[in-house]
């Protein structure tokens, strides 16, 4: 990672794909194709298409999806996607605590590769289910729980194509975007949450469902 930025840096373009070759190994391991990105973060492809597709149809109708809701200015109002956890360790996430669920086998194989396109273990996945256009995530950081000495966080995309922003957390600027795409896969490395924060905005565009997928490291909680 390069030193710490105040703001996105300028080799971010609002809505580059991936497709740029990456010279430069993550972690030890060479992923081809990436698109470098925001201070130390990249994206590229990870799934083939037809693997992506299928592994979309098994979680659409494998998964025990949550509904839940969020507190806005005082007012409990219904959570705009649909979540589920699975990891070695519980996690408090929308004023939940979501117990320690292992890994279906599908989603540890998938950690396992992204292991070795990173140069990180993952122990745990949020899934996020956004239905349609009008589900999205609001301006926040990865940082509200224990990742010990892992602290990247290695994210899937299948389905419909949205928008990810980031913008600084500190200092203002513009945010700057990029689509995330059908079995793409985007790398956020260890200090990048204590810099930026990140969004998926709703959109007017017809899109149909999309699945993200966090990989994360938590560290055995103390005491
Ligand atoms: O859907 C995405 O691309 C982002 C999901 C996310 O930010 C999260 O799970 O914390
Ligand atoms: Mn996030």
């Amino acid at each position: 990672m390069g030193p710490p930025a105040a703001r996105p840096s300028a080799a971010a373009h609002d809505g580059q794909g991936p497709g740029a070759a990456a010279s430069s190994p993550a972690g030890g391991q060479l992923f081809p194709h990436r698109l470098d990105w925001v201070d130390g973060s990249w994206v590229g492809p990870l799934l083939a298409p037809a693997e992506a597709s299928a592994l979309l149809g098994h979680l659409l109708t494998g998964v025990p999806w949550g509904d839940h809701s969020m507190r806005i200015l005082g007012r409990e109002v219904p959570m705009p996607r649909r979540i589920a956890w699975f990891g070695e360790h519980a996690i408090g996430y929308s004023g939940l605590v979501h117990p320690a669920r292992p890994l279906p086998e599908a989603l540890r194989a998938l950690a396992e590769r992204l292991e070795e396109a990173t140069g990180q273990p993952y122990n745990g996945v949020l899934l996020n289910l956004y239905r349609d256009g009008d589900d999205a995530m609001g301006w926040h950081s990865d940082d509200d729980f224990d990742a010990g000495p892992h602290r990247g966080i290695a994210s899937v995309s299948l389905g419909a194509t949205r928008r990810f922003r980031v913008r600084a957390r500190r200092g203002g600027g513009p945010s700057v975007g990029v689509d995330l795409e059908h079995g793409s896969l985007l790398w956020m490395p260890p200090g990048f949450q204590e810099l930026h924060q990140h969004a998926v905005p709703r959109t007017r565009r017809a899109v149909g469902p999309r699945i993200n997928l966090t990989y994360r490291w938590m560290a055995a909680p103390s005491g």
